[in-house]
């Protein structure tokens, strides 16, 4: 029988676990597991820091729903990774991480590299192991994508010594792999006495609302929610990986669920709240789910479905699954005056923002960008958000277009910034007929800037929208706010011409600093054929107010 590398053997594996790229930067203690996975046909994406990797392989996750995956080579290589992994903890995104390893005889006598990574990575991921026969590389792969998006999902993380790597196996000898569950099969469904009395709770309400949040889209609720939602009559709001799991555009659509304007005035006047796979935390404060109000909450996991809220109806399952089974206990309602309600507090909300919207100002106003950016979006816009205030304008006022077409800094409550160009690469090699764009900070592009060197080698021509105020603007606003005299430490950038840099890369840049001429330099970088980046400078007086 023929014998096989294991590197080889572990690209066919990770491209049976659904794995389409992998995002990292070569390196000799790896190097086999990139030519096994070429010759498994999972083209490796070379990035310039492997933290936009570890972004990338989530970006992944977060617009296709499936597996992201991602390496770094031994000590450095994977240590690069662990604010990806950490991201990838908080936010429950399915991302499988292969690290390097030093040969066994390398171990413990300072030779290159050498680090003993499981302690470290153990404490992130929700399974961690080092493989010491390559005989045994399937099954642990295996294991460790079920792991990654079953249950809660989260960051996994295998490694093998390169001495492994090298070895020869004969395929037939392997032992047999576990059964992969069919979709549907792990897909539970709740109790149904639960649903009945959550369905009662449903019926009766006169003005509910629902937050819906990744859960759903890990379990692809999407189709599902809309048919629920269309029953019921009942506004919704998203956050997280759930953003844009029914487009924005949808008559139904109440809002953002994070401390946002609509959602602190709508949800004090509710009598039901439903939730569907969402924790709240920092972007969701737990007092917008206002006290004395029943509580129908879904979630996949029962450690967690009482956790912060005071639960009425505890459905424990998967999201999809018991959405349905809502959908098929509750009765057909019209809830007209409610939704004429809700209507009202989100056209209040956007008159309110009407003129820093439109504002002609000079220098720019941040909400005229967004209104820009709004304004070429259609259902083929991938936004992708980045940076610290910018991101906090850009998630209240960039739409989620659809599912898996809204990636976001505060998709996580880890809020790291630099996942920006990540995200973007990702979402351009998913969807190449797509346009993305990537709102950011000037802080944040410099996380991340070379990255457009990638983007040039592999043809990914998204369009950045640097809104440039020159500062750690929320760092700035915040400290500030407390004290009038502040003596800013470490808070002040410089007019960058991030542009010149993209252009010296190889791509398109533009300058702006005139609200007038934002429209037409968006447009020009949008069709210029290469990655591109719009400097936009603003005035750096403005923070978000919510
Ligand atoms: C990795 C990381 N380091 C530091 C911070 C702290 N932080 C939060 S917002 C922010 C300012 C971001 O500046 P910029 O990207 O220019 O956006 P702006 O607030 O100016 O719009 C900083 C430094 C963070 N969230 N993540
Ligand atoms: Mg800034």
């Amino acid at each position: 029988m023929a014998q096989e590398k294991a590197g080889s053997l572990a690209g066919k594996i990770l491209k049976d676990a659904g794995v389409s790229y992998l995002f990292g930067i070569p390196g000799g203690h790896v190097y086999p597991l990139l030519e096994g996975c070429e010759e498994a046909g999972i083209p490796f994406i070379s990035v310039r820091n492997e933290m936009n990797a570890a972004f990338a392989a989530e970006g992944w996750a977060l617009t296709t729903g499936k597996l992201g995956a991602c390496t770094g080579t031994a000590g450095p290589g994977v240590t690069n990774l662990l604010t990806g992994m950490a991201n990838a903890k908080s936010g429950g995104f399915p991302v499988l991480y292969f690290g390097g390893r030093a040969r066994l005889s390398e171990f413990d006598v300072n030779q290159l590299q050498d680090f003993e990574t499981l302690p470290v990575v153990s404490s992130i991921c929700k399974y961690a192991k080092a493989i010491y026969d390559p005989a045994r590389l399937p099954e642990y792969v295996q294991r460790a994508a079920t792991m990654a998006t079953t249950g809660r999902p989260g960051p996994v993380y295998v490694e093998m010594a390169r001495n492994y790597m090298d070895e020869e196996i004969d395929p037939a000898t392997l032992p047999s792999l576990p059964t992969v569950l069919a979709d549907g099969e792990g897909r539970t469904a709740a109790d149904p006495a639960a649903v009945a009395r959550a369905a009662a709770l449903i019926d009766k309400a006169e003005r509910p609302i629902l937050l819906i949040g990744g859960g759903a889209w890990w379990s692809q609720a999407q189709d599902a929610l809309t048919a629920f939602v269309e029953k019921t009559n009942i506004p919704f709001f998203t956050r997280n990986a759930a953003r844009g799991i029914i487009p924005d555009d949808h008559d139904l659509y109440g809002g953002l669920a994070y401390n946002h304007p609509v959602l602190k005035n709508v949800s004090p006047l509710c009598d039901l709240v439903i939730i569907v796979g969402t924790r709240p935390g920092y972007t969701l404060h737990p007092s917008l789910i206002p006290a004395g109000v029943p509580v129908v909450r879904v979630d996949i996991d029962p450690a967690e479905i009482s956790s912060m809220v005071q639960v009425t109806v505890p459905l424990v399952g998967d999201a999809r699954a018991v959405v349905e089974q809502l959908t098929e206990a509750c009765s057909v309602t019209e809830r007209d005056a409610w939704l004429e309600a809700v209507d009202d507090v989100k056209t209040a909300v956007m008159q309110a923002a009407m003129p820093m919207l439109m504002s002609d100002a000079y220098p720019i106003h941040p909400m005229r960008l967004m209104f820009e950016l709004f304004a070429v979006a259609d259902e083929d816009t991938i936004f992708c958000i980045d940076g610290g205030d910018s991101a906090t304008w850009a998630s209240a006022i960039l739409p989620a277009t659809g599912p898996g077409q809204h990636l976001s800094l505060a998709s996580t409550c880890y809020g790291p910034l630099g996942v920006g160009m990540g995200y973007a690469m990702a979402a351009k090699l998913a969807h190449p007929e797509k346009n993305v764009i990537l709102l950011t900070g000037d802080g944040a592009i410099g996380y991340n800037i070379m990255e457009y060197d990638t983007c040039i080698r592999y043809g990914l021509n998204i369009t950045t929208v640097v809104l440039n105020d020159k500062q750690w603007g929320m760092i700035l606003r915040s400290e500030a706010k407390k004290s009038a005299d502040i003596d800013p430490i470490g808070l002040i950038l410089r007019e960058t011409h991030y542009e010149e840099v993209v252009e010296a890369l190889g791509g398109y840049g533009e300058f702006v600093d005139k609200a007038e001429d934002i429209a037409d330099a968006l447009e020009r970088a949008m069709e210029s054929g290469k990655p591109a980046l719009v400097n936009v400078m603003t005035d750096p007086q403005y923070g978000p107010e919510f």
